[in-house]
């Protein structure tokens, strides 16, 4: 195994890298309050609180049935457009910060149809991190954020899709003011707002009943490396074999008893 990870870190070959696929959004997608109030239909995402103090979060997911199995990259991408602080809306150029902290992103279970039950779904692991900073002040367009893990992860537990939720770190300040970014949703009319996956991916090899997620050229090196160690293995095991049989105890010959006789009494038999 060693020998394999070792060869992995080289790279004899180089394939050409796949282009990008780009998955968009299901319609599941949309917004559920801490309230229990669902909002699937709706266009947009808010994310933060509101005058009520009531906050809200945003889910999506992407269908995984188009996907191959062995990811490269993928990046989930978001359209921000807006942001309110403190019930002042801004929606151009660089963003207000609504002040609530980073805008997190998190790896959840599929949620089927939204529901109240789906809000602060909780994290199944490999989750992206943080798609805006707190202070962070992003210009009107796509955010994006690595979700090559999470993704890898519901196609090696064979989900239909690859789903996360997306959360401000601060609930609610509980000013009594709004205070939330605004993305586009499913709904956005096309698709030049929707929220999309863009990936890469590479041929899957099976070694040893395990799929491994490395580079086709080293998994090549690894097997040829892997083979010639076989083959060395195989000839000193002959070598050995034919050496116990030369050593092994077996009746000696008419022709070997003479040729002994012959050293022992060279004279005799002249
Ligand atoms: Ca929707
Ligand atoms: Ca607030
Ligand atoms: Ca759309």
């Amino acid at each position: 195994m060693a020998l394999l990870l070792s060869a992995g870190s080289l790279s004899m070959i180089h394939l050409a890298e796949a282009s990008p696929d780009i998955v968009f959004g299901d319609s599941s997608d949309g917004i559920v309050y801490n309230t229990g109030l669902v909002l699937s239909a709706a266009a947009v995402y808010f994310v933060g609180d509101d005058a009520s103090n009531q906050y809200f979060q945003a889910l999506v997911k992407f269908s995984l049935g188009l996907v191959s199995k062995c990811l490269s990259s993928a990046s989930l991408n978001l359209y921000v457009f807006q942001s309110i602080l403190n019930d002042v809306v801004d929606n151009s150029g660089s963003l207000t910060n609504p002040g609530l902290g980073d805008l997190q992103v998190r790896h959840i279970n599929d949620y089927g149809t939204l529901d109240a039950g789906d809000f602060d779904a909780p994290s199944i692991g490999n989750d992206p991190g943080v798609l805006i900073g707190g202070s962070a002040t992003p210009n009107v367009g796509y955010v994006s954020i690595t979700v090559t893990d999470a993704m890898q992860d519901d196609i090696n537990n064979a989900r239909s899709f690859t789903s996360y939720l997306l959360k401000l770190q601060t609930n609610t300040d509980n000013d009594g003011r709004d205070d939330s970014w605004a993305l586009s949703a499913v709904e956005q009319g096309g698709t030049s707002q929707d929220p999309f996956i863009e990936y890469t991916t590479q041929p899957c090899p099976a070694v040893g009943g395990e799929i491994l997620s490395v580079g086709v050229s080293s998994v090549i090196l690894a097997w040829f490396l892997l083979v010639a160690v076989l083959a060395v293995g195989a000839i000193e095991v002959i070598r050995i074999g034919r050496n116990r049989k030369r050593s092994a105890a077996r009746p000696v010959s008419m022709l070997e008893k003479k040729e002994i006789q012959e050293a022992i009494m060279p004279s005799s038999l002249d």
